[in-house]
């Protein structure tokens, strides 16, 4: 913000610099310089606080799940000293596949770029689906600085262990993360489950509850999400942090485990989620407009999930 004060001509200013051009270019450079102090605004909305850090993962930017202008939303309406990008940024495993790039997603690119130029330490902390930038830890790209892993002390000193997550998929051994069956799927079984025992009772076979079974699967992804959580909190212990932030498991959460703080930033495929650090030291979970925006069809979020 100082810098965009310094750099901020005032008309008189203006004027005397383009002393000697005609008055058309002088007004065109006008209007190009109130062009550009609309960006910074864009960038820097003054009415807002300032915070001191923001966490954003999972934003499997290339995939048609990619919620790219709920985000574009929610960096202009939050500036920021810090922003961790704490992995799975751009999906290289679907890109891979299928290119899928629209502009939406190149201005989110740009955006994170201009912020880093803006002043804001911006750090990608690669993820498995991005894990083509692991090759590039230790170097900044537009101010952008890749880690593999980094720390964050916050204002009150919380020492907080940055690392996406995926580390600890292999540690505790779950095949598939389902969580992505959402309620609408559990209602949509339960009646698929009442045309199916219908038929079932007419060609003599006992009742066999689809909704159970499937139940019984999201509530192994709850255990998942437990599992996963106990495990980085754990490990962030025994590395010496007071929390840790990590992403990776598209669920957005802060609570105490055994003594650490587990913060999870979400995603933006489905929940839109962020993890902030307020000026004081406060963290908080921001959903970005989850009822303003429509979410992404449920195909799409098991594709990225794929
Ligand atoms: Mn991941």
């Amino acid at each position: 913000m100082m810098a965009r004060q310094n750099s901020l001509p005032g008309n008189e200013l203006f004027k005397t610099s383009y002393a000697g051009l005609d008055a058309t270019l002088v007004s065109e450079a006008m209007a190009f310089e109130r062009r550009s102090l609309q960006d910074d605004e864009d960038d820097c909305p003054v009415d807002r606080t300032r915070l001191r850090a923001i966490f954003i993962s999972d934003l499997h930017i290339g995939t048609p799940g990619f919620q790219a202008e709920a985000l574009l939303d929610f960096l202009k309406h939050h500036p920021s000293d810090m922003l961790y990008l704490v992995g799975d940024i751009v999906d290289g495993w679907q890109l891979r596949r299928r290119w899928f790039w629209p502009q939406s997603h190149n201005d989110v690119v740009q955006k994170l770029l201009r912020r880093a130029r803006k002043g804001c330490r911006v750090i990608y902390v690669p993820g498995n689906h991005d894990e083509f930038a692991r090759h590039f830890v230790g170097h900044a790209f537009g101010g952008v600085e890749v880690m593999h892993e980094t720390a964050h002390t916050t204002a009150k000193g919380l020492k907080l262990w940055v690392v996406h997550g995926d580390y600890f998929d292999g540690v505790i051994q779950c095949a598939k993360w389902l969580a992505y069956v959402g309620d609408w799927l559990y209602e949509l079984t339960l009646r698929v489950n009442r045309h199916l025992n219908s038929f079932r009772a007419r060609i003599g076979l006992d009742y066999w509850s689809l909704s159970a079974y499937l139940k019984h699967k999201v509530k192994k992804a709850v255990n998942f999400i437990s599992d996963f959580e106990v495990a980085v909190a754990h490990e962030a212990q025994r590395r010496g942090f007071d929390g840790v932030v990590c992403g990776h498991i598209h669920h957005a959460e802060i609570r105490d485990v055994n003594g650490i703080l587990y913060c999870n930033d979400g995603d933006w495929v489905e929940s839109r989620t962020a993890l902030v650090e307020h000026a004081d030291g406060r963290l908080e979970i921001i959903r970005w407009g989850a009822n303003t925006l429509p979410l992404k069809r449920a195909a799409d979020l098991v594709a990225v999930a794929a």
